[in-house]
């Protein structure tokens, strides 16, 4: 497989940012994570296999000083994407011996003309908390797929489902290795910035070792994003999509879900929207409207 010694958001779709996280926060959110996941039901790891287990950074306050970390704001800033504003998370945990992922993309929002533009209005910030290679279930990608539709693109259904997530056809293509990828292996506490619209998928992990991720959704120039755009982002963050987000309703609306002090640290980052726009309808289906 290939592996890019560089990689450059517009261009390819994502990029890495070495070291954002320091030894010390690095640390903290290892054990913090490590708790978090030795409290996973066996049932949900059952039917996200090849996801891995999905806990929702909703959950947990503590979360808050990751959410408004300054050296990621910074590192956006200098990638060009500022006033980012924060929707969600997750700790993702591929366990050892857990399947590859599934190829997908993770943009919603295709109906609207701002979806084909070079700017991304949407981004992935992934903190990988052990080292990552091929062998442990590293991030691979489709370079430029954010912005062209490629020949994979075609071999792929509409984003997640259950059965994929719960591997009912290990040798399903959508597992596989595709025509141009890439592997992404980085350093624990690196950043990979990418591209909602990227197609992107993990390699199975065939360490011994839990090989945890946490993502988190960013919404570059956020305040001057169409109103449609803001109101579902919005309703995102709040944690009422409940069709797409079946535990969402559970937890109960974010950030207002949270103690005062997690809030006030988190409010500069938080993608409210207090107008009445009706939110841009949802729609994950990799377009045909790419290049
Ligand atoms: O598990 C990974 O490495 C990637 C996760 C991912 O693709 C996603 O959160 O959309």
């Amino acid at each position: 497989m290939a592996v890019l010694e560089t990689l450059d958001l517009y261009k390819d779709g994502a990029t890495v940012v070495p070291g954002v996280l320091d030894a010390k926060m690095l640390a903290w959110l290892r054990g913090l994570c490590g708790d978090l996941l030795r409290k996973v039901d066996p049932a949900h790891r059952a039917a996200q296999r090849s996801t891995g287990s999905l806990i929702q950074m909703a959950e947990e306050p503590r979360f808050a000083d990751l959410i408004a970390l300054e050296g990621a704001i910074t590192a956006l800033e200098r990638l060009g994407l500022s006033g980012a504003r924060f929707s969600s998370g997750y700790l993702i945990s591929k366990p050892p011996g857990g399947p590859p992922l599934f190829w997908h993309q993770d943009w919603w929002g295709w109906d609207h003309p701002i979806s084909y533009e070079r700017q991304p209005t949407q981004v992935f910030l992934m903190y990988y908390l052990v080292d990552t290679t091929p062998s442990n279930g590293c991030l691979r990608i489709i370079p430029g797929s954010h912005l062209r539709r490629t020949p994979v693109h075609d071999r792929l259904p509409s984003a997640h489902n259950q059965s994929l997530a719960r591997v009912e056809d290990p040798d399903d293509p959508v597992y596989g290795s595709m025509p141009g990828e890439v592997a992404v292996a980085v350093k624990a506490g690196d950043l990979v910035v990418g591209d909602a619209r990227l197609l992107h998928s993990a390699y199975a992990n065939q360490s011994a070792d839990e090989r945890s991720l946490l993502t988190l959704w960013y919404h570059p120039a956020y305040m001057t994003q169409p109103e449609q755009l803001r109101a579902r982002v919005a309703s995102i963050m709040r944690r009422e999509e409940v069709d797409t987000d079946p535990d969402g309703a559970a937890i109960g609306p974010f950030p207002d879900c949270w103690p005062a002090d997690a809030r006030t640290r988190i409010a500069d980052v938080v993608a409210a929207y207090e107008g009445d726009a009706a939110p841009l309808p949802w729609n994950r289906e990799p377009s045909p409207r790419l290049a």
